[in-house]
C-alpha cells in the first residue's frame, strides 16, 4: 500500500463559490503536483466540482425508504440514529458491539471529494467527511484467515417502510475483498459538506467506495463481519447476471440492459450533457493494481 491517501482538496476548498473557481484554476494548472491520478487533467478537474447539498440530499437511492429518488428524503427522518452501534464480528481479535462514539473515538475525520457513479448511469460529486475503513479494521484486529469484509444495514421495519416490499433480500448487504476494504480510498463516511450525515444519505455512518458502482456503498451500517468466504450481497443475489460482486465502474462492460460508457451528471444545469464514464470512475491509477491479471468482464 502506497501509504495514506491524501485528498488534494479540503472542505475549505468546496465553499464558498468563489473558492470553487480558485480551486479549479489551481487544479487545472498543477496537474503534475496533485497528479497521482486523482486529478489527471483539466476535464477531470472540472467534473470534480461538487454537487449542491440540495442535489445530494434530494436525489437518493435508499430502498429501505422506497424506490423513488425522492422517497428517502421524504421518509428517512423516521429512522432513529441515536443511539447507534455497530456489531463487529467474525475473524477479528476484538469482536463486540461498539457504540457510534466508541467507533469515532480517536478517528481523524477528513474531507474526501469523490465521484459517485450509480450503476443506473447517473453521477454526482460528493464532499464526504469520514475516515479510512482501514483505520477501524486495524483497531479491531483482522485475523490471518480473513479475506472479505461483509456489511449490513439497519433492518427495522417499523422505521423503514420499504422493507415491506421484497425488492431485495433484507437487510441490505454488501461486501468487499479485504484488500479493497483496506485501500486508502475506501472510507466510512459520517457527514457531507461538514454536516452530520443526513438520514437519506446513510446516517450515521455508511461506506463509500468511489471506484465501484454506488450500490456497493452501503448505508446506515450496523454490522461488519470479517469472513473467509465471499459474503452475500443484496443486488448480486437479486440479479447475479446484472450486478456482480466486484461492480467496479467500467465504461467497457455494459449492463445487460444499458450502456455504461456514459453517465448523466446530476445538476449539470446549462452544461447538462452526458459525460464519458471513466475507468474505475477516474481512480484507475490508485486501484487498477488490485485487479492485475483479472478479467474485468468475467469478474464484473
Ligand atoms: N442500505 C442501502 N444502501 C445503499 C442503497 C440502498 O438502497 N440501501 N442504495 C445504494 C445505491 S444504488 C447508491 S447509488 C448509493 C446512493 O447514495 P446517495 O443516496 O448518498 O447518493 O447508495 C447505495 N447504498
Ligand atoms: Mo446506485
Amino acid at each position: 500500500m502506497a501509504g495514506r491517501y491524501r485528498s488534494p482538496l479540503t472542505w475549505n476548498d468546496v465553499t464558498p463559490r468563489s473558492l470553487y473557481l480558485n480551486r479549479r484554476q489551481i487544479m487545472a494548472g498543477s496537474g503534475a503536483l496533485l497528479g497521482a491520478g486523482l486529478i489527471g487533467n483539466r476535464a477531470q478537474a472540472q467534473d470534480l466540482e461538487p454537487n449542491t447539498w440540495e442535489e445530494i440530499t434530494n436525489y437518493n437511492n435508499f430502498y429501505e425508504f422506497g424506490t423513488g429518488k425522492d422517497d428517502p428524503a421524504r421518509n428517512a427522518h423516521m429512522m432513529t440514529t441515536q443511539p447507534w452501534s455497530i456489531q463487529i464480528d467474525g475473524l477479528v481479535d476484538n469482536p463486540g458491539t461498539y457504540s457510534f462514539a466508541e467507533i469515532m473515538d480517536g478517528m481523524t475525520v477528513e474531507e474526501r471529494i469523490y465521484r459517485l457513479r450509480c450503476v443506473e448511469a447517473w453521477s454526482m460529486v460528493v464532499p464526504w467527511n469520514g475516515f479510512e475503513l482501514a483505520d477501524l479494521l486495524e483497531r479491531v484486529g483482522v485475523q490471518a484467515g480473513a479475506r472479505y469484509v461483509a456489511f449490513e444495514t439497519l433492518n427495522r421495519p417499523e422505521e423503514m417502510p420499504g422493507l415491506r416490499f421484497p425488492v431485495l433480500e433484507w437487510p441490505y448487504r454488501e461486501g468487499l475483498r479485504l484488500d479493497e476494504a483496506m485501500h486508502p480510498l475506501t472510507i466510512l463516511a459520517t457527514g457531507l459538506y461538514g454536516e452530520p450525515m443526513p438520514n437519506q444519505n446513510g446516517a450515521p455512518i455508511r461506506l463509500v467506495v468511489p471506484w465501484k458502482y454506488g450500490f456497493k456503498s452501503i448505508k446506515s451500517i450496523v454490522r461488519i463481519t470479517l469472513t473467509e468466504e465471499q459474503p452475500p450481497a443484496s443486488w448480486n443475489m437479486a440479479q447475479p447476471r446484472e450486478y456482480g460482486f466486484y461492480s467496479n465502474v467500467n465504461p467497457n462492460v455494459d449492463h445487460p440492459r444499458w450502456s455504461q460508457a456514459t453517465e448523466r451528471r446530476i445538476g449539470g444545469g446549462l452544461f447538462a450533457t452526458r459525460q464519458d464514464t471513466l475507468m474505475f470512475n477516474g481512480y484507475e491509477d490508485e486501484v487498477a493494481g488490485l485487479y492485475e491479471g483479472m478479467d474485468l468482464a468475467e469478474f464484473f
